[in-house]
């Protein structure tokens, strides 16, 4: 027969079955591997024959664990059944009787229904708290199903009434329940901030592959735990999703599972109506290298599956699209019978012996654990990839008239009805008024339900969610060890970032804290003149070097070892950000205190990964995030999307980041010494945002005196030589030289003194100072505390003069306590492509500008001839006509 002839024929369903009936021979007669060779062959001879044949990333639309490899759920299913409808009341009832006592507060019923069963299995039999005196597994709770998550931990004791009911009610002097996982919120309970839809995927994948560096560099042992994540359906759309999922299956994180909850929903309606979400992500999934399980039937179909010989039912089950499913859901028995069976005349017969009831109470694969039992066992078994679990679920199961609407996921209270008729099913033993009011309800102690639950968790190890970050001594380094770089560079043009290096491949070495340590880059290693960091400590590769590197005779060759201790990300800040957060909370996941060090282009930072910068703050993460190639007029050549005047900005509002703008490799130096002294030693909770700049100069010898100032924000630098200053300049990072030359050009042409200040940091000053003025706010009564800024300018005189690489609301934060002294010039605009010298200009950034700026002031301030004051500008060549660079 003529191949082609065959594909174009419409096959007939007979001639389908006679096929598939030799296939199902085969398979019985000659097992597994042969039927799969057969079909390859039948494949690959269509190929052959020119026939077509696609890639196949799909699979029916059928579990995927056939019923016969099924094993039997070990525990009491009708006590879980039981404890399931006890965590469920338990979380409708919480946020029912919150939103009734106070409309508008909030909160999810129905995430947590449909995840319901995806949940407890894991509680039940697969979560657990620790291996040993190790840390267990670790789990990603879909941030909007916290309250089934409370209600468990309610159930299991950790919780009491009155935290129940004060969920959403945090201020209110007795422990209140955050609306969702914020170890920042409640720093004992959740670990991993979620409820940013994107980020749990993301932060799992990267948790897990920093999981196998740490134990490839031997800091933890090596244990079976898992990173579980349970991952709303609607989420995959977001890119952080799925962007990483090629690393996953590539490093072969088999410690690693995804649990997406495919209950065809989003917050406004389908998540694919018009298509079908569950095969869009296998075949993503698939391609991508995972391991895939659909669990999508419940037990009740697979009778009807086994029954039916045709193949139509399955093909039925496939050619559906999500938003029909959601109707199925929605209309019952009735419905489903004529639309879903009545298409085929034979699906019609399959069922005619099932009453309209029974097929609406067909279980859906999420919601039976004895389906989710075995795609979790599979999964915990599998080696050599990470899985993916598709569990089809209903949105609002069993919440009764919100079930799989659209509007179900704002829906926060219940009808009385649904209350009731969910008391009557479920049996929950209180009242009927009770009930209507959303009265938690927890059994006696000793009772069947808690015994069996407390038993299980012990089984487990103990409970979880739960952080414990346990005391760990670490002895940072002295200032003195930093000797090296505070003695200056003896004239010899050096750039903070390459001072900045030198000192990382010192901490690098350090005795005590050497090995802790993790450089992570984005694949600029070589921009900031990292390479000897790859030569000193190796990238690491799961896989070793498996290649001889055609640099190797070099001294700075390309190093990968299987324990290397960078982490070079490639192209990803996102994913640079997922190493970030592992590894600046592993002292509190792992007990191990490392120290992260993420060097990134700082354009591509704050403003590109900001939402996983402030989930690491919510998260308590440590570390130091260096932007270099910092400025808007330092990165000469690159132009608008590189230069970067804002991440200082955007730094300022991440209440946990002490944000720094150094100017010398000493300040640098005194930065990083306190911050590890205060991270590590002190056990603040707090990291650190410090720019790096490329431009080369000589760098000075740390004067005396002045760590303190640095520390703060702000220092004198170099005071007026020719008598007492009359204008005080500000400069931040390599600008701090425009305005000491500003200070020779006013002194020696214009007979003017200025003191040159070195603004380390404009955040921590603007903190300090609103702290100081809260304290005085509250304290009438007692004697006025100064701002430190203030401090430090005592006797200082004139306008100030404050000039930075990055926008004028920088030093602007400042202004409330300078009294209209202080005027500032910055990098407010786009960028463009020239060296520094035009940019500076350009930005009116330059010491001509500085100095220019300082006579204006001082001539409005009537301490300046006026006239002079102009002829100034055009000596200067500050052109006053020129348009304003914050629009150009
Ligand atoms: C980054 C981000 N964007 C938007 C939201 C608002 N939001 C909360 S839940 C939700 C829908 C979630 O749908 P899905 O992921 O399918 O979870 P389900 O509740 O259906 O289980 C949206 C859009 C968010 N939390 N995070
Ligand atoms: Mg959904």
């Amino acid at each position: 027969m003529n191949a082609r002839v065959a594909v174009q024929e419409q096959p007939r369903f007979d001639e389908i079955s006679e096929w598939v009936e030799a296939f199902d021979q085969v398979l019985a007669a000659e097992g597994e591997d042969r039927a799969a060779k057969l079909v390859a062959a039948v494949c690959q001879r269509a190929t052959q024959a020119g026939v077509h044949m696609p890639a196949r990333l799909n699979t029916p639309y059928v579990n995927t664990i056939p019923v016969a490899e099924e094993t039997r759920h070990p525990g009491d299913l009708s006590m879980e059944r039981r404890i399931n409808a006890l965590v469920r009341w338990n979380a409708m009832a919480m946020v029912h009787c919150q939103n009734k006592k106070d409309p508008g507060i909030g909160g999810h019923i129905s995430t947590y229904s449909s995840a319901v069963t995806l949940f407890e299995v894991g509680f039940n039999h697969f979560f657990r708290a620790r291996y040993g005196d190790q840390p267990g597994d670790f789990v990603y709770f879909q941030g909007h199903a916290s309250p089934g998550v409370y209600a468990r931990a309610f159930l299991e004791g950790r919780l009491n009434e009155e935290h129940l009911q004060n969920f959403r009610h945090e201020l209110r002097g007795s422990p209140g329940l955050s609306s969702y996982p914020h170890p920042w919120l409640m720093p004992s309970f959740w670990q991993f901030p979620t409820v940013s839809m994107g980020l749990a995927p993301i932060h799992a994948i990267y948790q897990a592959r920093f999981m196998r560096y740490l134990e490839s560099r031997n800091l933890i042992v090596k244990t079976p735990r898992k990173v579980w994540a349970f991952v709303g359906d609607g989420e995959t759309d977001e890119p952080e999703s799925m962007g990483s999922l090629t690393l996953a299956s590539r490093e072969r994180l088999d410690n690693l599972i995804f649990v997406v909850n495919c209950n065809l929903q989003r917050l406004d309606g389908p998540v694919r109506g018009n298509g079908n979400i569950i095969d869009e992500l296998e075949a993503a999934f698939h391609g991508a290298g995972w391991n895939v399980l659909k669990v999508i039937w419940g037990c009740e179909w697979d009778a009807l599956i086994a029954r039916d010989k045709s193949g139509l039912l399955v093909k039925r089950m496939g050619e559906v699209v999500d938003g029909e499913r959601q109707s199925f859901a929605i209309k019952g028995g009735a419905y489903i019978r004529k639309a879903f069976f009545g298409k085929y005349p034979e699906l019609l017969k399959l069922v005619a012996d099932i009453s309209d009831d029974e097929l609406a109470r067909l279980r859906l694969g999420g919601h039976d654990p004895q389906k989710v039992y075995n795609a979790y066992r599979r999964a915990v078994d599998h080696r050599g990839s990470p899985t993916v679990i598709l569990a089809r679920t209903v949105k609002g199961f069993g919440v009764g008239s919100a079930e799989a609407r659209n509007a179900t996921h704002q829906e926060k209270k219940l009808t009385d009805k649904d209350l009731a008729s969910f008391r009557v099913r479920f049996d929950i033993p209180i009242p009927e008024q009770a009930a209507h009011d959303g009265t938690p309800f927890r059994p006696l102690d000793g009772s069947p339900e808690l015994t069996y639950l407390k038993e299980r968790r012990h089984q487990l190890g103990g409970y979880l969610p739960s952080r414990e970050p346990r005391e760990f001594e670490l002895e940072t380094p002295l200032l003195e060890d930093f000797a090296e770089w505070l003695a200056g560079s003896k004239d010899r043009g050096v750039s903070t970032t390459m001072g900045f290096v030198s000192i990382l491949r010192h901490l690098l070495k350090d005795p005590k804290i050497g090995k802790f340590i993790v450089p992570i880059i984005p694949d600029e290693a070589r921009t900031f003149g990292m390479e000897p960091i790859i030569r000193q400590v190796g990238i690491y590769a799961s896989q070793g070097q498996q290649y001889e590197p055609y640099d190797k005779g070099m001294l700075l060759y390309y190093r990968e070892e299987k324990d290397g201790q960078m982490l070079e990300e490639g192209i990803t800040e996102a994913g640079s950000m997922g190493s970030f957060m592992a590894a600046g909370t592993a002292y509190a996941n792992y007990h191990v205190p490392m120290i992260p060090f993420f060097s990134f282009y700082s354009m591509f930072g704050f403003q590109r990964v900001g939402d996983l910068i402030w989930a690491f703050a919510d998260a308590r993460g440590k570390g130091f995030l260096l932007g270099a190639t910092a400025g808007r007029t330092t990165l000469t050549g690159e132009g608008l999307q590189h230069q970067d005047g804002q991440s200082l900005v955007l730094a300022t509002t991440v209440p946990t980041c002490a944000s720094y703008d150094p100017a010398f490799v000493y300040e640098v130096a005194v930065i990083v010494q306190d911050g590890l002294r205060r991270m590590y030693q002190e056990k603040e909770d707090l990291f650190f945002y410090i720019t790096l700049y490329n431009e080369n100069y000589g760098m000075p010898q740390m004067p005396n005196g002045c760590r303190e100032g640095i520390l703060h924000g702000i220092y004198k630098y170099r005071a007026a030589t020719g008598g007492k200053a009359a204008v005080q300049l500000f400069g931040s990072g390599p600008i701090l030289n425009e305005a000491l030359h500003a200070q020779e050009i006013l002194a020696e042409q214009y007979g003017v003194q200025a003191d040159v200040w070195s603004l380390t940091s404009y955040t921590q000053l603007r903190r300090e100072a609103l702290a100081t003025e809260r304290w005085n706010r509250l304290h009438p009564s007692e004697p006025e505390k100064r701002p430190y800024v203030l401090t430090a300018l005592d006797g200082a005189e004139g306008p100030i003069v404050a000039a930075t690489d990055y926008m004028k609301i920088v030093p602007d934060q400042l202004a409330p306590w300078l009294g209209g002294r202080l005027l500032s010039l910055g990098t407010d605009g786009f960028g463009r492509s020239d060296n520094r010298e035009f940019l500076r200009r350009h930005f009116e950034v330059d010491a001509s500008s500085i100095a220019a700026a300082a006579v204006s002031q001082l001539a409005r301030d009537e301490k300046f001839d006026v006239g002079r004051a102009q002829k100034a500008l055009d000596e200067l060549g500050v052109n006053n006509e020129t348009v304003d660079p914050a629009v150009a």
